[in-house]
């Protein structure tokens, strides 16, 4: 028989992404014993996989970092508002150096199952290599939108050109646009960056849209020095204001709603807001464009009057106006001269909302009679947001139930992080955590987790879990945001799971805002964990 090496740890961390690599260091400095395993070559996660052109933050990158070291802070250099993919793979790969936390992670390697042996009271893993890892405490750091997803277009084994998929980019070569045709499925924030730089390279760029988006302006500039200095120093209050903000941003917190401000102070604040750019056109202008569907209609309409002075044919300008749903309800992107590219004459918008791509061809891409050539299609496609990650995995708790079944009508969590029947087991950045700045929500759940680990560890508790009431309460807490706010009315949005055919639509993400969540994942360690099922250490059955 085939004999598999074996390896014991206090904690096994699954992802060498922004929210693993935090983790593993913060474990080790507490003194466990923590092995990464990490499916990539390298770290990075989301940063490593997305090398696709024009890929880069839309957070600020002051704020789309660790805060946890006055070191790393003060030492690493952003060049840019909204740094490329490049650089913060190379910000990541500098973490892992800095903290030295390489020399615990197994690359190249997956997990592809765990399974939590209740006598043991430890988890079980097996690797695609064979191997057995045996763990007291698992985190899974698999990331929220890490699972691409492609619809299955008939024809697509016919297809004589090359395609790619913008979540899995090739490492080992640069994709070669010039003098191509190319086509790009999809628009939302990966397509919208990748779209503008493919049209200087192309000989022709056909880009297949279904629904529309508020392509908000990115105004991106490179970082001067005293730019950068004066951000140093004032690094405390930039971090306390993004850990109580709602998005987990260091904006300002607009204090009026737009019902309360004349004609032209509306459009004077939205015109400031536009020439800021970013999220901070939706968020530093008025206090209630997510929630008052008057003010809303407004603001939506404000970008769509946008979108018409700048695209000078009147047809192209109307199909990329998003009429159907409120802004703000799907994730905003940010645009480059996004709208501006449409202005090109080598670039064409065909509209799919109403016929779709029938099949991929030898040639290209067929809409119902029309076919349209291309010599490389690029998929921006997106994610099986949330739950896709997990799913790859054969995760089984308490009485071998698997997380599958367990989450067959939807993901159900304490926090985001912590599910009932699955103890010692954490999610970062889990179904249900935060919609938000991931790096700040990264940090708070981290730093929940050690803290839980701690208290378990110095309470002589050998598992825990939480109760099913406090699941069903976090539930109930996510489904009121759900119903206050404008925010899950998007068409087709990945928030709810809504973009991936077929998968069960709940709410993937808490919307209470990351101020707020903090507050709560506060309250569960000051009230010593009274929603969480603990086994001690020394009497085994004392659930
Ligand atoms: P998104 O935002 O989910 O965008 C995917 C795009 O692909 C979106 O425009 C979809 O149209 C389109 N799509 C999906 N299926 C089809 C089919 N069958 N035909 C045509 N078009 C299709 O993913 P991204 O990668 O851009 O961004 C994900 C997040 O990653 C982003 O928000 C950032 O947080 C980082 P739809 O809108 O569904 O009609």
């Amino acid at each position: 028989a085939k004999s598999l090496s074996s390896t014991s740890v206090d904690a096994v961390v699954v992802g060498a992404g922004f929210g693993g690599l935090r983790m593993a260091y913060e474990l080790i400095q507490r003194g466990l014993t923590v092995k990464v395993i990490e499916a990539a070559a390298d770290v990075g996660g989301t940063w490593y996989w997305n090398s696709y052109p024009g890929a880069r933050t839309d957070s600020e990158s002051w704020t789309y970092a660790y805060s946890f070291s006055e070191e790393l802070q003060n030492t690493w250099d952003w060049t840019e508002k909204f740094p490329t993919q490049r650089e913060v793979y190379r910000y990541l790969g500098h973490v892992a150096d800095l903290f030295d936390v390489r020399r615990h992670i197994d690359f190249n390697t997956r997990i592809v199952a765990a399974r939590f042996d209740e006598a043991q009271v430890s988890w079980t893993l097996t690797t695609d290599t064979g191997r057995r890892i045996e763990c007291t405490y698992l985190v899974l750091a698999v990331g929220l939108l890490s699972q691409p997803f492609t619809p299955e277009f008939d024809g697509i084994e016919d297809f004589a050109g090359q395609w790619h998929v913008t979540g899995r980019w090739p490492r080992d070569h640069e994709v070669d646009f010039a003098g191509k045709r190319v086509a790009v499925i999809g628009t939302g924030a990966s397509g919208i960056q990748a779209i503008p730089l493919i049209a200087q390279a192309a000989e022709k760029l056909t880009v297949f849209q279904r629904t529309p988006n508020y392509v908000l302006p990115a105004r991106n500039h490179s970082l001067a020095d005293l730019e950068r200095q004066g951000i140093r120093a004032h690094y405390d209050d930039i971090w306390q204001t993004a850990r109580t903000h709602p998005l987990g941003y260091a904006f300002d917190r607009p204090r009026v709603s737009g019902n309360d401000v004349t004609d032209s102070e509306f459009d004077d604040i939205l015109e400031r807001g536009w020439e800021v750019g970013g999220f901070r056109f939706l968020y530093e202008t008025f206090n209630d464009t997510t929630i008052d569907e008057n003010v809303n209609a407004r603001v939506s309409e404000f970008v769509r009057h946008k979108i018409r002075t700048i695209v000078t044919d009147p047809d192209t300008a109307e199909l990329l106006c998003p009429t159907a749903y409120p802004i703000g309800s799907k994730r905003p992107p940010l645009g480059h001269f996004y709208y501006e590219t449409f202005n090109r004459p080598n670039v064409e918008l065909v509209d799919v909302s109403s016929e779709p791509i029938s099949a991929i061809t030898r040639d290209g891409v067929r809409v119902g009679s029309s076919e349209y050539p291309a010599d490389v299609i690029v998929f921006a496609t997106g994610f099986d947001a949330a739950t896709g990650a997990f799913d790859q995995i054969d995760i089984r708790g308490r009485g071998g139930r698997t997380l599958r079944e367990h989450w067959s009508d939807g993901p159900r969590t304490h926090l985001g992080i912590t599910i009932d029947g699955f103890p010692n087991m954490f999610m970062i950045s889990g179904p249900q955590s935060p919609f938000g700045n991931i790096p700040v929500v990264i940090e708070t759940t981290v730093g929940w987790i050690a803290d839980t680990v701690d208290y378990a560890r110095q309470s002589g508790i050998a598992a825990l879990e939480p109760t099913q009431a406090s699941v069903n309460d976090w539930w109930q807490v996510l489904q009121d945001y759900v119903n206050r706010s404008l925010m899950t009315r998007g068409r087709h949005s990945w928030f709810l799971g809504a973009n991936i055919p077929g998968k069960p639509q709940g709410v993937l993400f808490f919307f209470g805002g990351v101020g707020n969540y903090r507050k709560r994942c506060r309250a569960v360690a000051e009230n010593d964990y009274a929603e969480y099922l603990t086994q001690l250490s020394d009497s085994p059955e004392s659930w």
